[in-house]
């Protein structure tokens, strides 16, 4: 399945963030912890002038967190140290802050200097559509400050918050890039809902997901679905079976393959199948 995904709303994004990187002093750059590489924009440093950067693991909560400690182990490898954290509840984020701190330390200094006291240092909270980024900065502030929803493409232009009297921070809308050289990381980010269902074939991706599943968590999906063995049946055989075991019929009687899929893709990506990585290190 080959998707490629880069409306024009992106490419105004990009340019957004691109004519206020002058204002930012660091970048937060929240990745999805269920497909830590293919979540990661490879035109983020060109986009931010390489400031300095804090990758964000979010939605730890949906991963696996084996997998999760062996792709932080991979980022640290790379020279980047990473903070793990689930925006829904906030753990990890006073991490995120801290560092910020950190990063921005030599201006801090200097503005003090110039007796700039308290001088907000400004971060920019970028990533991929859909991965938490304004959920992020709700919680921060402690309020819905910033709209969010569960599909890509709710935050349309920049909005700048207030922290703290020293911190604001600009959210973001979540953007792509122009081409996935790998076909398997359009599917990935199809698989946690950063590319919009309309230009997907959800009945082809639940298929993909389900061959997935039944390599690499095989009891969650016959759990969830009351599937007894499926070992030898064929993904589409999967699919069926979900839709009669949930009772997914059309007019006459006919079963419906395609709410199964929907059902299917939209219960995973709410972690309803537990914590589950959709990638490997080194694949
Ligand atoms: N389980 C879990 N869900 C999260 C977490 N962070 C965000 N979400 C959910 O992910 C969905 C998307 O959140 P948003 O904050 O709107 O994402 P966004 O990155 O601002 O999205 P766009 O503005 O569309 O680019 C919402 O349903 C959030 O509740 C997390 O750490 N864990
Ligand atoms: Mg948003």
């Amino acid at each position: 399945m080959n998707i490629q995904w880069y409306p024009g709303h992106m490419t105004k994004a990009k340019r957004m963030m691109q004519e206020n990187i002058k204002l930012v002093d660091v970048i937060i750059e929240l990745i999805d912890a269920r497909v830590p590489i293919s979540s990661q924009n490879p035109d983020m440093a060109n986009i931010t002038n390489n400031k300095p950067r804090i990758i964000v693991f979010n939605k730890v909560d949906l991963a696996d967190a084996d997998k999760t400690k062996e792709f932080v182990k991979w980022y640290e490898q790379q020279g980047v140290s990473v903070v793990l954290v689930n925006s829904k509840t906030g753990k990890g984020i006073n991490q995120v802050i801290n560092k910020a701190y950190e990063l921005c330390k030599e201006k801090i200094e200097r503005n003090k200097k110039r007796g700039l006291i308290n001088k907000p240092i400004r971060a920019m909270v970028a990533g991929i559509p859909n991965v938490g980024k304004s959920t992020f900065i709700n919680k921060l502030v402690g309020k819905a400050s910033a709209k969010t929803g569960n599909k890509p493409g709710v935050t349309k232009g920049k909005q700048w918050i207030k922290l703290k009297k020293d911190m604001e921070l600009l959210d973001t809308p979540g953007i792509l890039w122009p081409k996935f050289e790998d076909q398997q990381v359009g599917i990935n980010l199809a698989l946690i809902g950063s590319i919009k269902d309309e230009i997907l074939d959800v009945g082809e991706l639940s298929l993909i997901l389900i061959e997935y599943l039944k390599e690499n968590y095989y009891a969650r999906l016959a759990d969830r679905y009351n599937l007894e063995d499926y070992s030898e049946l064929e993904p589409i055989e999967v699919l069926e079976k979900i839709a009669k075991n949930r009772n997914l019929v059309k007019s006459g009687n006919e079963l419906d393959i395609n709410k199964a899929s929907i059902i299917l893709l939209d219960e995973y990506r709410n972690g309803k199948l537990g914590k589950i990585t959709i990638e490997t290190v080194g694949l």
